[in-house]
């Protein structure tokens, strides 16, 4: 079965370090330590500079540059020539992904199906002992020919000494 198109539009991973943040109080002369959450983007890709960059197909299918359609800037990353639902775009994260570290996850995707599809981001992992896990990033519902946001913020998980992640659908 030859499965419609999944196209990618652009992406970003965000980092939420947690780290301690010392305030002087005026009126006192105490300091209050607090847990504040910074963000660093990690990862940014739009495709806009003409670069598939390291993404490759996910167990099949190809994958390309792609103008016809864009949510941001006028490329997107396409893979067509799809046989299975996990076949999509994906990206080896090893040494960008820290196990135990917490994520944003926020991609902008589209299919080209007939049908409502449900798009899925997830992140194979893999622990020291070679054994495969699978955590769901964000997913979503999808009519065919609309731009959708899939975002959400996922701990990895402290075993994880491999991950890659991919779009499904
Ligand atoms: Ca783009």
């Amino acid at each position: 079965m030859r499965i419609k198109s999944l196209i990618l539009s652009a992406m970003t991973i965000v980092a939420m370090s947690l780290y301690p943040a010392i305030y002087s109080s005026a009126e006192e002369s105490e300091e209050e330590t607090e847990l504040v959450v910074e963000d660093t983007i990690i990862l940014y890709e739009d495709f806009d500079n003409y670069d598939v960059g390291k993404w490759v197909a996910f167990g099949g299918g190809k994958i390309f540059l792609d103008n016809t359609v864009s949510h941001s800037g006028d490329q997107s990353l396409k893979i067509t020539d799809r046989s299975n639902s996990y076949e999509g775009p994906s990206l080896s994260c090893d040494n960008l992904l820290s196990p135990g570290e917490a994520y944003m996850f926020n991609g902008w995707v589209y299919h080209e199906s007939d049908n409502v599809e449900k798009i899925s981001w997830t992140a194979k992992l893999r622990d020291e002992f070679g054994a495969s896990s699978f955590v769901q990033l964000a997913s979503a519902d999808i009519e065919p020919g609309t731009w959708t946001n899939l975002a959400n913020s996922v701990q990895i998980p402290e075993e994880a000494v491999e991950c890659m992640i991919y779009f499904e659908c």
